[in-house]
């Protein structure tokens, strides 16, 4: 939906992070399938995994209190882009420990690029369909080949680029609010992040053959995905909250001259010509 139809303070100063994975992610029954629970997911081989964010429950708390009154202030509105500009107490979690979980996947210097707030509630309860996240936002739009088609969101150019650059990202899903099988949790094909980008025929394809995977979370777990990964949701049964601080992570500066629309939550200034 967000993607494509389409963690103040210095980071290396805090203590590094000790995810625990959580065994909380249950396969889905699909075509008379048996439930199984639980799941370990490996990030490389399936292309997923839920993990503890160790956020203490105060922060936890306060964070909720801080996107509670943003969210009610756009009623209908599932998802909220540039959410760091919005809510600016989000940017000590994603250039705080979110940014030290990326970095033990992505390398030393990854950085936040994109961040999403989602909130799926009576109103907003969406379904969205299976998809991979192939697009980034940058700073500015300049015709380069290998990069389109373009689209300008909420002000911000986003674009498709090649795949190396996907390659070298990935998505953590921090959860507010515990998301259980009722809430619309999100749904993956694990392994599907290998197939490469997929045409609508392949996509269909690939959700035949695989497995899916619902991925439940508690609140202060962080579901961490390959951007690649064939990923749906479905409208939640029982509508609550389900806030989730959508973070995308990225391994390096932009290629052919582009730049990040987004440094850890916070907007890039282009660089004068
Ligand atoms: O939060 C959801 O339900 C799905 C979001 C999603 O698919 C995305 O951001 O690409």
């Amino acid at each position: 939906m967000f993607a494509e139809r389409e963690c103040r303070g210095s980071p290396e100063a805090r203590p590094q992070l000790k995810c625990r994975p959580l065994c909380s992610i249950s396969r889905v029954a699909r075509k008379g399938n048996a439930v199984t629970a639980p799941f370990a997911a490996d990030l490389a081989s399936a292309g997923f995994e839920v993990v503890d964010a160790g956020l203490p429950a105060e922060q936890l708390e306060a964070l909720r209190a801080a996107v509670g009154p943003v969210l009610a202030a756009h009623p209908g509105r599932g998802g909220l882009r540039n959410a760091a500009n919005l809510v600016p107490e989000l940017i000590p979690v994603i250039s705080g420990p979110l940014k030290s979980l990326a970095r033990s996947r992505l390398g030393p210097n990854a950085s936040g690029v994109r961040v999403l707030l989602f909130d799926k509630t009576a109103m907003t309860n969406w379904k969205a369909t299976w998809h991979q996240d192939v697009t980034i936002a940058v700073t500015e739009q300049r015709a380069v080949p290998g990069w389109g088609p373009w689209s300008s969101k909420d002000g911000v150019w986003h674009v498709r680029p090649p795949a190396s650059v996907l390659a070298g990202m990935l998505t953590l899903r921090l959860h507010l609010d515990p998301c259980g099988a009722d809430n619309g949790p999100v749904r993956v094909i694990p392994g599907s992040h290998l197939l490469g980008r997929l045409s609508d025929v392949e996509v269909e394809a690939a959700v035949r053959r695989g497995t899916t995977v619902e991925c439940v979370v508690p609140a202060g777990g962080v579901l961490v995905i390959r951007p690649l990964i064939l990923h749906s949701s479905p409208p939640a049964v029982v509508p609550t909250h389900r806030r989730v601080l959508h973070v995308e992570y990225a391994a390096a500066p932009l290629p052919d001259g582009f730049e990040w629309a987004e440094q850890d939550g916070r907007a890039s200034v282009p660089e004068a010509a």
